[in-house]
């Protein structure tokens, strides 16, 4: 049709709307295949193995049958947790190019809560198929099917089928991966080749996708075969032809969210046009959209009991995705909160007189656990309980709560002062699409409640760059003066010179507001109050908190001044207050691909932050081997188990004498973290932190809701060591080098190992050599330990030669 144009387009796209520069071509109505084609759409949870079975579903039916077959598998940007969307074709004719399903015949959706979020029926054929993940039985599923779900149904004849995967997933051991259980619901109302064919197919491919991780994860798959065949079919009742759906009610939310955010949020971002990006083609988009994505995937979340509560905030302090808050009410607030809302009496003198409340964030919670597991409760008794999400919907209403009506009570405690008070202060990253338990958020997490507010964030690609902003969520957002982080991603390779370029800029524009206090001290137009706050401002400049106050005072001091120097200076606020500079990424960036420039950043002697997320792999792109993938653990280029020693990235940086170093883990030692942040923070030159994160390509035996407890395990067997290298303390004639975990307990260290799959699968696949190499990796770590031992031991003449320096421990914090 273009081509028959008198004026055809020359270049075009299809599939968006192009109102900018209408080099778009019209789309016009949806192509049907042929008769003979079956087509079937699955929509899952990222990480439970959808997109796996599915992909075995089509190879199954392609070998059995004389059909021709195709998929597609589209995901979203979430690191794990988020949606993916299956899209499977088979038929008698050849298929001739590569199209999405768009009317199938059959639709599965994985998770209940798509059913709000998505068109989960859209395109679905007359007289199809809709498979349901049903948490409620046969009787009450009506009472949780939207609306316009159960309209779609009954005018278009759908059968409707639902099975219990996540409680018989859970029921088997197999935790969230329902995949099994509804690949086998498939055939069986499918019906596509002969049930007892499909599985005993399922079954062959069992054993080819999990034979490597053992016998007992393949008896679990298989019992997974055999029970998907309890399908039932749920009568849909014509009336439901007639229930009248009402449109979408508009909400609070912004306009840009509105929009744009929530669109894409819903999979309806290609019906977006160009111009709804009109204003944003530097790429700046808005801060905190992930607060809107509500998607309620946990399978449980957990429930306080307030009986059991110490008010200690280390449920808040671990969790990865910052659903879980303490709240101090005041007594208005308390009124407001409702009957039936339980609250505690405010532990601490500041706070006489108010309530204390931990609030969960149901719908944004992960399900992952760590908050439960860390909770120390009282007498031994948790006041966390992992429960049913379905229990818990009522309590969302007092997150919102608390979260729009009680104000922040930060200000009240030194946040600095201790884990608690830490938690008493807005996380500024919220809700971010790291997988369930992932190790990595929780230090970034912290990091943005002491310093948010001025954070300047450089951020290498890898986990930490998705999960910290993929298009539409960005989970960095502003506290209740509107300020927050400012972040971008540069590339893999480059990015603490990315970094390195805020300080130098910042540098610059201070040092010339500087020169225009100069200006103003030697000028007789200022007086001598503000005079005295030029004063101040240059001697705290490079002082975090100090410059910040200051500055604040300098604003209100020379707002409505009409003075040249005066109004220079109002129009550089930004620059007033010290930025604490960040530079962000993964030991695939630090050790290896960045690590160049890293170096050449960190002798650059510049007040620069480091942060590295140690997971000892590339994390991001799956798995690869890093310099930081220690001796014996399987990854991918290190098949066979890796066969040399970890890099000692904090050692060659603290060989510059300048360098502030740590190593930490938070979950070892909470306080530690917290004290060598803020040692890292201060330190007016380079700073590097190196800290230990478990993540899913580990494969934790006991799951990602123990990623806290994984991190006290490796330091108490000598797996990972903390410590801490200041310079300042060499400046005042002291050993910089303080070794604060204790002499690991050795004979502990082989049994971390077989904790993980990274190190249990070489006893499958290497098993003459598994055990030399777990041997070699303890030598290895116990060289390591000796030589930092040697190090805290060395004698500065100041009698700090000491064993190990002791930082106060998590009960002590
Ligand atoms: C120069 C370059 N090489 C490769 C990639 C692909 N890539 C993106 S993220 C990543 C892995 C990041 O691993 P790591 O730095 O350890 O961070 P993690 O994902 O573990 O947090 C790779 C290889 C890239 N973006 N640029
Ligand atoms: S279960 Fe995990 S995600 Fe949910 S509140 Fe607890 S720590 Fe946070
Ligand atoms: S960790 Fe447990 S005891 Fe501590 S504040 Fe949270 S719920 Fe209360
Ligand atoms: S570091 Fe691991 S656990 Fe965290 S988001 Fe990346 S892959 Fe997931």
């Amino acid at each position: 049709e273009n081509l028959s144009m008198a004026m055809p387009k020359n270049d075009f796209t299809i599939g968006i709307v192009d109102d900018v520069t209408f080099k778009s071509l019209p789309v016009k109505e949806e192509v049907s295949m042929d008769e003979t084609t079956y087509e079937a759409k699955f929509y899952g949870l990222g990480s439970d193995g959808t997109v796996g079975a599915n992909k075995n579903s089509i190879k199954i039916i392609g070998d059995n049958t004389d059909k021709y077959v195709q998929a597609y598998f589209a995901y979203d940007s979430k690191k794990s947790g988020g949606f993916t969307c299956s899209h499977l074709r088979f038929g008698d004719n050849a298929i001739r190019s590569t199209y999405l399903v768009n009317t199938p015949n059959f639709v599965a959706c994985h998770v209940p809560a798509y059913l709000y979020l998505y068109d989960v029926t859209a395109g679905l054929k007359k007289n199809g198929t809709f498979l349901l993940n049903s948490l409620w039985p046969k009787e009450e599923v009506a009472d949780h099917l939207p609306d316009q779900v159960k309209q779609y149904f009954a005018a278009n004849n759908i059968r409707l089928y639902i099975i219990n995967a996540t409680a018989i997933a859970e029921e088997i051991g197999l935790g969230n991966r329902t995949n099994t259980i509804l690949q086998s619901a498939f055939f069986k109302i499918s019906n596509v080749i002969p049930y007892d064919l499909a599985v005993e197919q399922m079954k062959k491919f069992i054993v080819k996708s999990y034979g490597k991780k053992g016998e007992e994860v393949v008896k679990m798959n298989n019992a997974a075969v055999d029970r998907g065949g309890e399908v039932e079919q749920v009568e849909v009742p014509s009336e439901w032809a007639s229930i009248q759906v009402t449109a979408d009610t508009a909400d609070d939310a912004p306009e840009f969210i509105q929009n744009v955010v929530k669109p894409v949020l819903a999979q309806r971002g290609y019906s977006l046009p160009v111009s709804a990006f009109s204003g944003r083609e530097d790429g700046t988009w808005e801060m905190g959209t992930t607060t809107y994505e509500k998607r309620g995937v946990a399978v449980n979340v957990p429930v306080w009991h307030p009986e059991n509560c110490i008010q200690c905030n280390q449920c808040a302090y671990v969790c990865p995705h910052a659903t879980i808050r303490p709240f101090v009410l005041d007594e208005e607030e308390v009124k407001g909160a409702g009957e039936g809302v339980e609250i505690l009496k405010a532990q601490g003198k500041q706070f006489t007189g108010m309530g204390f409340r931990i609030q969960v964030d149901v719908l944004d919670c992960l399900g992952c656990g760590n908050c439960a597991d860390v909770c120390p409760g009282k007498k031994g008794v948790n006041a966390l309980e992992m429960v049913p999400i379905a229990t818990q919907m009522d309590n969302q209403q007092n997150w919102d709560y608390m979260v729009k009506h009680v104000s922040s009570k930060a200000h009240m405690v030194d946040v600095k002062m201790n884990v608690k008070n830490s938690q008493f202060a807005k996380p500024l990253f919220e809700f971010s699409g790291a997988c369930s338990g992932c190790g990595e958020t929780p230090y970034i997490k912290l990091i943005t409640q002491l310093y948010g507010d001025r954070m300047m964030i450089a951020n290498a690609t890898g986990c930490s760059s998705i999960y910290g902003a993929s298009a539409p969520a960005t989970p960095y957002t502003k506290n209740e003066e509107g300020k927050g982080p400012a972040w971008a991603n540069s590339l893999f390779e480059d990015n603490a010179e990315f970094g390195y370029g805020f300080v130098i800029a910042n540098t610059s524009m201070r040092n010339h507001l500087q020169e225009l206090m100069q200006q103003g001290l030697r000028s007789a137009a200022f007086s001598e109050e503000q005079k005295a706050l030029f004063q101040q401002w240059i001697d705290h400049r490079e002082e975090t908190d100090e410059s910040k106050r200051v500055s604040e005072q300098i604003v209100s001091a020379l707002s409505g001044s009409d003075n040249k120097i005066a109004l220079e200076i109002l129009s550089m606020e930004k620059y007033l207050a010290k930025k604490s500079i960040w530079v962000f990424g993964g030991d695939g960036w630090a050790y290896d691909i960045g690590f160049g420039g890293l170096d050449h950043v960190l002798a650059g002697g510049q007040d620069i932050n480091v942060l590295v997320l140690d997971t000892e792999v590339y994390s991001n792109t799956g798995g690869q081997s890093s310099k930081s993938t220690p001796t014996a653990a399987v990854a991918k280029f290190a098949a066979a188990g890796k066969r040399i020693r970890k890099k000692d990235l904090g050692m060659i940086a603290a060989t510059y004498g300048y360098v502030y170093v740590a190593q930490v883990s938070m979950g070892a030692n909470q306080g530690h973290y917290l004290k060598a942040l803020k040692e890292a923070e201060s330190y007016h030159g380079p700073s590097l932190i190196i800290a230990y994160s478990p993540c899913i390509s580990h494969g934790l035996k006991r799951g990602m809701g123990t990623a806290q407890a994984e991190q006290k395990l490796a330091v108490e067997c000598g797996y990972w060591h903390l410590w801490r290298y200041d310079p300042r303390l060499e400046a005042e004639g002291r050993n910089p080098f303080q070794l604060d975990s204790k002499e690991p307990d050795w004979s502990k260290f082989k049994d971390f190992l077989l904790g993980e799959v990274r190190y249990t699968q070489l006893i499958k696949s290497f098993p003459k050599q598994a055990d030399e190499l777990f041997d070699a990796a303890r030598e290895n770590a116990q060289w390591r330990y000796r030589s930092y031992q040697r190090m805290a031991n060395a004698n500065y003449g100041d009698g700090s030669a000491v064993e190990t320096t002791a930082v106060a421990s998590d009960e002590e914090n």
